[in-house]
């Protein structure tokens, strides 16, 4: 039994989603496998007003992981209910649309938006991406404050219907994530993604300057699935020690296969998102899927929801 329950009766069929940012809307995906085939579909955050997002170059391969400065490019959330989640509704996925803002009344508004869009009865959760790192800071001000990060998490919650649950997206980039994750459930997060792009940096040494538009970008891939591990097994500490209500864990970083994955359920996870890896790969997500129910049928686990959690060992 793969299920993931998101809480509010929104029950996924299986925990694998994709990755915010790396496959936009899902039609490019959708040539290699079914996205309807995936837990739920995440999307490239979304804010108000169309974005080209950063000049070029804003990408970056590292022999360990990948840097990006996209800055938000999107159509905006017009475009985005007309469109694009429709178009999901319509090859019967799960939709987890991310949405973004840079200031808090622009989160309310995307969220409300989103509310009044047609294909509605798709959205199985909402992402809130307080810790995008390329846009003047503005995401990493949100991320890094927890009076910042709750009063968008509190604002987007009175917008949208209590039964779709909202996820906080967290930024590694903070000295203590447990204290913002307690600061957006307490605001009224019904879960957490963890985690957003780590900050770097990459110098082309023929022109002595950073190479990207942005200066610095997110980093992404292999290089951070550590820190992901690392995240995710502390909030999940600090909810069995009771300093954080329970919620469930949506666990991003490096995620390449079915063990990566399970890396991320051990530490606390119900959820795993795999991004940079569809660049190689488009069918990582549903290979990971598969990868994993293998790993877990030769574990011996019947059910997915009793190995989530399990490095903390027994409770
Ligand atoms: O668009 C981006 O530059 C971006 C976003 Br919104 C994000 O959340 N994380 C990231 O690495 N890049």
């Amino acid at each position: 039994d793969l299920s993931v329950d998101l809480g509010f009766g929104k029950v996924l069929p299986n925990p694998l989603m994709t990755a915010s940012g790396c496959a936009a809307n899902g039609a490019e995906l959708h040539r290699f496998f079914d996205v309807s085939e995936l837990g739920a579909f995440v999307t490239k955050s979304v804010m108000a007003d169309p974005r080209s997002g950063r000049g070029t170059p804003r990408m970056a391969e590292t022999p360990s992981g990948m840097l990006n400065s996209i800055g938000l490019q999107g159509p905006g959330i017009a475009a985005f209910v007309d469109t694009d989640l429709p178009w999901l509704a319509s090859v019967g996925a799960r939709v987890l649309p991310s949405i973004a803002g840079s200031s808090s009344t622009e989160f309310a508004h995307v969220a409300a938006t989103l509310r009044a869009s047609r294909a509605f009865e798709a959205v199985v959760g909402v992402e809130v991406n307080i810790s995008c790192p390329n846009v003047a800071n503005r995401g990493l001000v949100f991320a890094c404050d927890p009076g910042a990060s709750a009063k968008v998490i509190a604002l987007v919650r009175e917008q949208l219907p209590r039964d779709v649950p909202i996820f906080a997206k967290l930024s590694p980039d903070v000295t203590d994530i447990t204290s913002i994750a307690a600061a957006c459930v307490k605001a009224g997060a019904d879960g957490l993604t963890m985690i957003n792009t780590l900050l770097g940096m990459v110098i082309d040494t023929d022109l002595m300057r950073p190479h990207l538009g942005g200066i610095t970008g997110g980093l992404s891939g292999p290089a951070i699935r550590p820190v992901a591990v690392r995240a995710i097994w502390q909030v999940r500490q600090a909810m069995a020690e009771g300093r954080i209500p329970v919620v469930p864990i949506i666990g991003v970083g490096g995620v390449r296969t079915g063990r990566d994955a399970l890396e991320l359920v051990a530490a606390g996870a119900s959820a795993v998102q795999v991004g940079t890896a569809t660049f190689n790969d488009p069918t990582a997500p549903v290979r990971v899927l598969h990868e994993l129910t293998d790993l877990l049928v030769e574990k011996g686990y019947r059910r997915f929801s009793d190995v989530v959690g399990a490095a903390h060992g027994s409770p």
